[in-house]
């Protein structure tokens, strides 16, 4: 009798105790019937309304652009304050266009099209294996998730050991390894000048990882074939991390697309802490908020982060060969000079623009894509705690930049993060030409 009980009750506890014990699941994040819209103010009412809104507790509002004086602002407006927040502005007299209807669906069709299906249904309506190869064999032109990242990096810095090398610089709050690769001829031997890229610090920013794995790829790739290559590898040794945000980056993958931050556990039940405004440089200035929850929180302290702690040990241990520094993002198509924390010039900046327009020039001739050059504060707004001004006015390296690349704005139908995979070639193809310009131009 008793072993009947057990018979029926084991099964039924195994069950209870696998229920109790299963991790709790967060679904993933969804933005159904969320919109973007534009608006544009033309006062300083009008911005300091927008400011109050940015900052309002409750309606979490994800502005892409800071408000700006006659300046074009996207908002990403959750359904549910949809209502709320067009009254509130047009009491102001702001009137929002409607970029996009519902979020969501321009989210899925990106997932659509990243798609790669393990299997086909042949003409006798037998499932076969495709001849597809795995996707980590070749990630150049799509969008790769972190550990693909990481082992393409080691194929393909052992497929040319003389002439690239791959080291971690730490791991993220996570565990993940953030690895550098070294490229360039003799670059063991440690004397060339160096072009720093950093990649990826801002999550949801795709495009910035899938370029600086074009750039490896063609500088590896055409060594030795390509003169302009081969010349920019002789005299230098190209550091590029691609992926310097790699919690954020994955969390973008599989939780939020549009996820931001690191993913650290901040006060008040909110994760995470905009790299791009931890750095040591006018910390908690312009630019931020002192909002846990907020997408511009820098953090308690500088360099709160292991993942800018790592990319700043990792900088100053090359500080003095380092002459070029180049910081990935998205969007709106700019090459920024420094400073993005203060409307004061650096006293180079003739210089710094000089360069900068080059570039800006020869990026247009390959896709026709017309780029701007200039600050922060000019064309954007202040924002402090940014690794290119740390890069700049602590470690000492002259030429340091931000990328700002494709799309140019959100557009009808098209969110500016979520930016189809067929452009991650074209956009690299002329952000390639432009690093040719500038490495080309700089005086060191
Ligand atoms: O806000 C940022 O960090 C950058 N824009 S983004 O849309 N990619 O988030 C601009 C960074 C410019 N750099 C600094 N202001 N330091
Ligand atoms: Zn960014």
């Amino acid at each position: 009798m008793a072993g009947r009980i057990m018979q029926v009750l084991f099964p039924l506890l195994t069950v209870m105790l696998a229920v109790k014990s299963a991790p709790i699941q967060t679904p993933r994040k969804t933005y159904n019937m969320d919109k973007l819209v534009r608006v544009h103010p033309t006062s300083l009412e009008q911005v300091v309304a927008l400011e109050k809104l940015q900052n309002h507790p409750s309606m979490k509002l994800d502005f892409w652009k800071v408000p700006h004086l006659n300046t074009s602002v996207d908002i990403h407006v959750p359904i549910h304050v949809y209502n709320d927040v067009t009254k509130h502005l047009s009491r102001v007299g702001l009137h929002p266009s409607l970029l996009i209807n519902d979020l969501q669906s321009v989210i899925d069709q990106e997932q659509a099209s990243m798609e790669i299906p393990d299997y086909v249904i042949n003409s006798f309506g037998v499932m076969s294996i495709s001849g597809l190869k795995p996707r980590n064999s070749d990630i150049v032109g799509k969008y790769a998730r972190h550990s693909e990242i990481d082992s393409w990096l080691i194929n393909i810095a052992d497929q040319y050991p003389t002439l690239a090398k791959v080291e971690s610089i730490g791991s993220s709050h996570e565990g993940r390894d953030m690895k550098l690769i070294r490229i360039g001829k003799n670059n063991e031997a440690r004397t060339k000048p160096i072009i720093w890229i950093e990649a990826g610090i801002h999550a949801r920013e795709w495009v910035a990882p899938a370029t600086a794995i074009y750039t490896i790829h063609k500088l590896l790739t055409e060594y030795g074939i390509n003169p302009v290559v081969t010349q920019l590898m002789d005299e230098f040794d190209w550091l590029i991390l691609p992926s310097a945000n790699p919690d954020g980056y994955e969390y973008s993958h599989t939780m939020d697309r549009l996820w931001r931050k690191t993913r650290s556990r901040q006060s008040g039940r909110c994760t995470g802490v905009d790299p791009n405004r931890n750095f040591d440089i006018s910390f908690g200035g312009a630019g931020t908020s002192t909002n846990p929850c907020s997408d511009i929180y820098p953090g308690t302290s500088a360099f709160s982060e292991s993942e800018t702690r790592n990319i700043r040990d990792a900088l100053l241990s090359e500080r003095a060969r380092i002459k070029l520094f180049l910081s990935f993002h998205a969007y709106s198509q700019l090459i920024l000079t420094p400073y993005g924390y203060t409307s004061i010039k650096p006293s180079d900046n003739q210089e710094l623009m000089r360069v900068a327009e080059a570039g800006v020039a020869s990026l247009k001739t390959i896709h026709g894509e017309m780029y701007t050059a200039g600050t922060p504060p000019d064309l954007l707004y202040a924002a402090s705690g940014g690794s290119y001004d740390w890069a700049k006015s602590v470690a000492g390296i002259q030429y340091a930049y931000t990328y700002e690349m494709r799309p140019a704005e959100a557009s009808f139908g098209q969110s500016g993060f979520i930016l189809s995979e067929s452009e991650i070639i074209p956009n690299a193809e002329e952000v390639w030409a432009s690093l040719v310009t500038i490495a080309t131009e700089i005086q060191y």
